[in-house]
């Protein structure tokens, strides 16, 4: 987790910059129809802080992006598990 924080930080170059954009992936194992990722993205969407949401049915995965000044993982967990779809992050 640490080593992704740095690559991000020297792709992006913003020494300086208070906001860190930070993208994880998460397993939602229970996505089982198409319909599934859109309620997915949604509840993500609506968290604040998040700039991205990048949903792929076939392998269950979400692709987050966020500002980790504004929310974190686990924000993220609860949404998609309030939503109906719990999550975990995928290592
Ligand atoms: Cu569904």
């Amino acid at each position: 987790m640490k080593k992704r924080l740095i690559t991000t930080g020297l792709l992006l170059t913003t020494f300086g910059v208070i906001a860190k954009p930070q993208t994880i992936t998460l397993e939602v194992p229970t996505m089982n129809c198409p319909v599934c990722p859109i309620t997915v993205t949604k509840s993500l969407e609506k968290v604040n802080g998040v700039t991205d949401v990048e949903v792929k049915f076939e392998e269950r995965l979400a692709k987050v992006t966020f500002d980790d000044e504004m929310t974190n993982t686990k924000a993220l967990i609860d949404a998609t598990t309030n939503a109906g779809y719990p999550s975990l992050v995928k290592e």
